[in-house]
């Protein structure tokens, strides 16, 4: 259990509108190639959003990881906080990014070369790291192999060639890639009037192209519409949920969306979600594909993943982060 000191400033948010997936998020069977390339394009142009079933990583694969990580979460926090502070990586609990965000949660936050930052691993897990290497090696297997799949499905539906452009830069061994695993436990004292929530992870948007995020059975995720509204995205443990990050829409010169998102606490029971951010090399410039302009100006200036990344690190949570790179 977290605890909250009285110096520590956390944001409540008015409970929202809930709503059914089968209404409102839109829902991408990946074996079923020819619907899900429109599907895919329709769903980042209108939310940067969707849910994936049939995504090929088993139940065994995300519940061996998912208990791995309940074990280390569930240790003293002496020992968790070996392998902290988070700085960007490693075990970070309640502050998020150097900037003075808080919420309720801890985590770990990890590279996906350099052996998953080696030394912040075996803090982490100690005798167990090689357990705990193996299981994730597996998971991340499996879901690497699904963001290829999506990425290409996104340039297909794009009428994008050659339809690697997006995964390429996955498959690129220096990848900047991270993969965070989210605990946020039960939160009994909400809001006074029962009808606020304590912010888990504050609203922002992910600078990467996208993200996965694979979660247990407990709710607390919500997502931004165009209307500037919020909807809660119903929990569940057998699919993924991808988001469009802002490098994503960049190079659809604004055509698909950066999701704002945030994370509430819930009440009762205890969140855990694990998400693969896939990041374009640090050398890479992040600019609309020729492709997709057809005579149209950029909407950006332009900018290599280094430098996005660097003016990122200095942000606020909900920053725009993309506005100082807007072209007006
Ligand atoms: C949001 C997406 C990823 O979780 C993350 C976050 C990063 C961090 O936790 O260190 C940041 C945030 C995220 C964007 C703005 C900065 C950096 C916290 C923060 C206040 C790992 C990422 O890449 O950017």
């Amino acid at each position: 259990m977290l605890s909250k000191s009285p110096t520590e400033q956390y944001t409540y948010v008015r409970n929202c509108k809930q709503t059914t997936f089968s209404s409102e998020i839109p829902l991408v069977d990946l074996s079923k190639p020819d619907i899900a390339k429109s599907l895919i394009v329709n769903a980042c142009e209108e939310y940067g959003f969707f849910k994936v079933i049939n995504h090929g990583v088993s139940m065994e694969t995300m519940t061996k990881l998912e208990s791995e990580a309940m074990n280390f979460f569930s240790l003293p926090l002496i020992e968790k906080e070996k392998a902290g502070p988070a700085n960007p990586f490693g075990y970070g609990n309640k502050s998020i990014g150097q900037s003075g965000d808080v919420g309720w949660l801890e985590y770990l936050l990890l590279t996906t070369n350099q052996e998953y930052n080696s030394p912040t691993l075996s803090s982490a897990f100690g005798q167990n790291t090689e357990k705990f290497r193996t299981v994730l090696d597996d998971y991340m297997c499996g879901v690497r192999k699904m963001a290829c799949e999506i990425l290409d499905f996104m340039a297909e539906g794009l009428n994008i060639e050659p339809n690697n452009v997006f995964s390429k830069l996955l498959m690129d061994k220096e990848s900047d890639s991270l993969f965070r695993m989210n605990h946020y436990p039960a939160c009994p004292e909400q809001g006074e009037d029962g009808d606020e929530n304590i912010i888990g992870f504050g609203e922002h948007t992910d600078p990467q192209i996208i993200s996965l995020l694979r979660s247990n059975n407990t709710s607390g995720l919500q997502i931004s519409l165009r209307d500037g509204s919020w909807i809660s995205v119903p929990s569940d443990h057998s699919s993924f949920f991808i988001n469009v990050g802002d490098s994503l829409q960049v190079m659809t010169n604004g055509r698909f969306r950066s999701v704002r998102h945030r994370v509430v606490a819930n009440g009762f029971k205890s969140r855990l979600s694990m998400i693969y951010f896939v990041g374009p090399p640090l050398s890479e410039k992040i600019a609309p594909l020729p492709s997709l302009m057809k005579g149209k100006e950029s909407l950006y200036k332009e900018f290599t993943w280094f430098e996005y990344k660097t003016s990122n690190y200095a942000s606020r949570l909900a920053d725009n982060r993309l506005g100082h790179f807007e072209r007006i």
